[in-house]
């Protein structure tokens, strides 16, 4: 590594892979002149340390599968390619038994986790959805139920004239185990009223997040990125993910999500480049030292971005999927019908020259795949 840092020419740079090698904090200001001003190889060297530093060798996936219950939603985000109003012919919503149905097809199979989030439909409130979760794990009681996004739970929440405490309480006692992380698109107030305006606001995102860990519910937290938001934006975001992460050590996994264009009302900002993605996921994991995993959800990236994004600070895949989700392939991802068996998860993992690890949804090893 002093090899390496010998050969930065830039005194800034410099002084910022120092840190890193010390395993010392970096600050917004050098996160942003990570963005800014490192090249991409000594990005992947600097976030090899810091993934080394968190995860070893390993690399973690999950069997897990999806279910989404509707796509009629109330609010009308401008990247969303997925919401329809009620009523649209291309809209769906499925029962209570077709959720149970989907449930029933994994029966004879290994999965340890659902993975439930849809749009936010206008007639359902809390007790609907707890109803749900409470007849899942009636059904498969060791099936994990991580399940909607911060903002399909503040408004059943809201709806149902409960604080998020109470609500949040409630669904974990109907068998609600951890939540996802989307929702939080941008944190910036200006960009956040441009890009989704009518949704919940980031003060309430980080609220429910903060709610939930200190229930005892842990979360994952998420980024929408590669739109209009600067490298500032960026770093703001993370920043206030790493603040409360320091207080409540709740969250699990951050997953980077890249602005997909198809079929929404940004297609004219087209999408950034993979260098650029690999980028963001290296600054996103040395900037985020106390989150344990960063993860690359491999429907939205492809496989091969994926892939590489292992070089890159990347240490989880998500899941198998097993064609359960379609939110990715309407925002134009290249993965039409997502599904890895284990065999090929963990042979892309090994051919990135990484250790294949099957995990639960809280990152306790199931399995750990060596030659
Ligand atoms: O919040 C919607 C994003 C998110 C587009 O927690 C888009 O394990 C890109 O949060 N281009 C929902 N992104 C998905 C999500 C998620 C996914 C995988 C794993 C986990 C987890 C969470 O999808 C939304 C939004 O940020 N999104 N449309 C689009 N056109």
């Amino acid at each position: 590594m002093e090899l390496i840092i010998g050969q930065i020419k830039d005194p800034e740079i410099k002084a910022i892979a120092e840190k890193i090698a010390a395993s010392e904090r970096i600050t917004p200001r050098e996160g942003l002149l990570l963005y800014t001003k490192a090249d991409l190889p000594l990005l992947g060297i600097l976030s090899g340390i810091a993934r080394r530093r968190h995860n070893g060798s390993y690399v973690f996936f999950n069997s897990n599968f999806h279910i989404e219950p509707t796509n009629i939603c109330v609010f009308n985000c401008r990247f969303c390619s997925y919401h329809k109003p009620e009523g649209d012919p291309d809209s769906w919503e499925y029962s209570h038994d077709d959720m149970l149905g989907i449930v029933r097809k994994f029966d004879d199979r290994n999965v340890t986790e659902v993975h439930i989030v849809g749009g936010v439909h206008p007639a359902y409130d809390i007790h609907y959805w707890g109803s749900l979760i409470e007849k899942i794990k009636k059904h498969r009681p060791s099936l994990h139920v991580k399940a909607f996004s911060a903002i399909e739970l503040d408004y059943m929440i809201k709806k149902a004239g409960m604080s998020y405490t109470e609500g949040l309480q409630y669904l974990k006692s109907k068998g609600l185990d951890s939540i996802p992380g989307g929702g939080a698109e941008i944190f910036d107030e200006e960009l956040r009223k441009m890009i989704c305006d009518d949704k919940a606001s980031t003060a309430m995102w980080l609220e429910i997040h903060e709610t939930a860990h200190r229930l005892g519910i842990p979360s994952n937290a998420t980024i929408l990125y590669g739109h209009i938001e600067t490298y500032s934006h960026r770093i703001d975001h993370m920043d206030r993910l790493r603040k409360l992460q320091d207080s409540t050590g709740g969250f699990n996994a951050f997953i980077p999500l890249k602005y997909k264009k198809s079929n929404n009302s940004m297609s004219y900002l087209g999408e950034v480049s993979i260098t650029e993605d690999l980028r963001n996921y290296a600054v996103s994991r040395i900037f985020l030292d106390n989150f344990s995993h960063i993860k690359a959800y491999w429907p939205m990236t492809g496989r091969d971005a994926a892939q590489l994004s292992l070089s890159f600070g990347a240490d989880d895949l998500d899941g198998t999927i097993d064609d359960t989700t379609r939110i990715y392939s309407m925002a134009g991802s290249e993965e039409e019908k997502p599904s890895m068996t284990t065999d090929e998860i963990c042979k892309l993992i090994r051919t990135a020259g990484y250790v294949p690890v099957e995990r639960d949804s809280v990152y306790n090893f199931i399995n750990v795949f060596t030659l």
